[in-house]
């Protein structure tokens, strides 16, 4: 059955985090009307049996435990293998920073694959495993699951028909590198606060023009990161910096 958004494949430690209960709004009626694929697998099913654990204590010393590269390699090896072609991701703090642009580049997948890790991170020798590694922010979490929910929902709301027919998503913060204008509903008057007349004056090309400097004054004010082309972001595997 094609579909118009990617199947996503996402391998993890607790997959009960990927039910349809829990993708509210816009990403769970994607999944609920096909129009994205959602398929979440628990890691330990493959470890050849429930003596073999998923994680080990590190070499050399150290904190925490790490994630085994045998139930990994099982998981990912047989999960890409019956599902349509397409990218795998590994969802770590030291990957490429995650942004609209690389959504948009994942929302024309037919496949995504998802792995999240936990504990203190994973076997080095997992890393080839994957086409890349995407982060969602400079900070630790318990587990990739968060991220990899994140990156599930900015994709599929970049999918054709998951957001009703009169949204679009052409006027939102990074749709062109820039933050979406001051946005505006009734009351026109709220606590002394007016309405900017432009928006009740029916002329659009003025309306257009005024987002348009709005929209410029924000960034500049709060993104300037985002003026400069600046692509300061996490970095990849010996990729420039930056977030794609
Ligand atoms: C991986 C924690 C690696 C620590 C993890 C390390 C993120 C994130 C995340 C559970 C896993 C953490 N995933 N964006 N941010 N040893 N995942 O925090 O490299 O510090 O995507 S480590």
């Amino acid at each position: 059955m094609s579909r118009p958004g990617p199947e996503f494949h996402v391998i993890s430690l607790f997959p009960e985090m990927f039910s349809p209960a829990s993708l509210c709004g816009v990403t769970g009626k994607a999944v609920e009307r096909g129009l994205v694929g959602l398929t979440a697998y628990q890691l330990r099913d493959f470890t050849g049996g429930s003596i073999h654990p998923v994680d080990d204590s590190p070499y050399g010393g150290g904190p925490g435990m790490l994630m085994k590269p045998e139930p990994v390699f099982a998981a990912v090896e047989q999960v890409s293998s019956t599902a349509p072609p397409g990218v795998s991701v590994l969802l770590t703090p030291q990957g490429r920073r995650f942004g609209q642009k690389a959504a948009a580049r994942l929302a024309d997948e037919k496949r995504v694959l998802l792995f999240c890790g936990r504990y203190e991170g994973v076997d080095e020798r997992i890393r080839p495993l994957f086409d890349e590694e995407l982060s969602i922010g400079d900070y630790v979490l318990s587990g990739g699951e968060l991220a990899a929910l994140v990156i599930i929902d900015a994709v599929t709301r970049l999918v054709p028909g998951a957001l009703g027919s009169d949204e679009s998503t052409s006027h939102e913060s990074f749709s062109d590198g820039r933050l979406e204008y001051p946005q505006y509903t009734r009351p026109a008057v709220f606590r002394g606060e007016a309405v900017p007349d432009v928006l009740l004056s029916g002329n659009h090309a003025e309306i257009e023009r005024w987002r348009r400097e709005q929209s410029e004054r924000r960034t500049r004010a709060r993104r300037p990161d985002l003026v400069a082309g600046d692509r300061s972001g996490g970095v990849g595997r010996g990729e420039e910096p930056g977030d794609d």
